[in-house]
């Protein structure tokens, strides 16, 4: 194809209107900030940009996400750990990136979603370190059709709840923490279920027949008054709110540890904020799983939908 190196300016008229593309797809890539093309993954105008340099903590390929302990954010963050999804684009990473590579990157805030992109090594790893939230060998998650085990945790009111109590309805359960900092992560899984909670409430019947379960694994500083405070806060009935639809839990840590191991939801501290994964599950009257979204992209709709789809069955 394209082997002489002056190719760009001596073609004849035809070459010179490819190589005005080529120019321009060249330019692209290196000014990847202003045309992104992510693989249908649209990034708006409003977009913010940082630049972000840490250390590779875990990668996450099944979630797509990688979790780095990184510096301070000028003006956005202070340095922590946090997991950080990646886009189409640079999926390359999952296969690539190791615990403990130093890295550079560009966290992009865009509405609600936030990702990273132009990921750079700048310093490969000595040796394998521990890998953290990595899976364990033999580690098996739960899926559809196992029973749910009954584990017993506590709610927003200080009250013990075991899982077994809600059979007769389709249970909806996904696991949070009332501190996470980005807006993707636990606040989404949380305006999620505020929107299916309005959706459900619109059939009386629907509504009676199902429960909504928010669990945080943030055990030492997600108490009942937090829970509830928070809880309150995405119903919108705040103090009066009674919680009898959509409870928020927590548990001793062995309690919290069993049933997100049940999910294979990892997590972890790391300098005072705890890495995560995500797991949402649908749990059918009988007590046994129906579906489990992993990662943070279902959404209210498809989840009603299978909701509606487990109790016409
Ligand atoms: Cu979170």
């Amino acid at each position: 194809m394209m082997t002489k190196p002056n190719f760009f300016f001596t073609g004849t008229g035809h070459n010179s209107a490819r190589a005005l593309i080529l120019l321009a797809a060249l330019l692209c890539l290196s000014i990847s900030f202003s045309c992104r093309q992510t693989g249908g993954e649209a990034t708006s105008p409003n977009a913010r940009r940082y630049d972000l340099q840490g250390k590779v903590v875990a990668v996450d390929k099944a979630e797509k996400r990688v979790s780095i302990s990184h510096e301070e954010i000028k003006e956005y963050m202070d340095a922590m750990t946090m997991p950080f999804a990646v886009r189409k684009n640079d999926y390359w990473a999952l296969d690539v990136l190791k615990p403990g590579d130093k890295v550079t990157a560009v966290l992009v805030v865009d509405g609600g979603l936030t990702w990273i992109e132009n990921i750079v090594i700048t310093e490969e790893s000595a040796g394998n370190t521990d890998a953290g939230a990595q899976p364990g060998a033999g580690e098996r998650e739960a899926q559809p059709g196992d029973t749910l085990p009954n584990f017993s945790l506590i709610n927003q009111d200080g009250k013990k709840i075991r899982l077994a109590e809600y059979r007769g309805r389709a249970l909806l359960l996904t696991f949070i923490y009332t501190r996470c900092p980005l807006p993707d992560y636990c606040p989404l899984m949380s305006e999620n279920f505020k929107a299916l909670e309005k959706e459900l409430k619109k059939d009386e019947a629907l509504y009676a027949r199902t429960h909504l379960l928010s669990i945080s694994f943030d055990t030492a500083y997600d108490t009942p008054k937090v829970l509830k405070s928070y809880g309150g806060a995405y119903t919108e009935n705040y103090t009066s709110e009674k919680f009898t639809h959509w409870e928020f839990a927590t548990g001793t840590p062995e309690e919290i540890r069993d049933i997100a191991a049940f999910f294979g939801l990892r997590y972890y501290n790391e300098s005072g904020q705890i890495v995560h994964g995500l797991r949402t599950a649908i749990i059918t009257p009988e007590g046994k799983v129906y579906k489990v979204y992993r990662g943070n992209e279902w959404k209210p709709e498809e989840a009603l939908r299978d909701i509606q789809a487990v109790m016409n069955k």
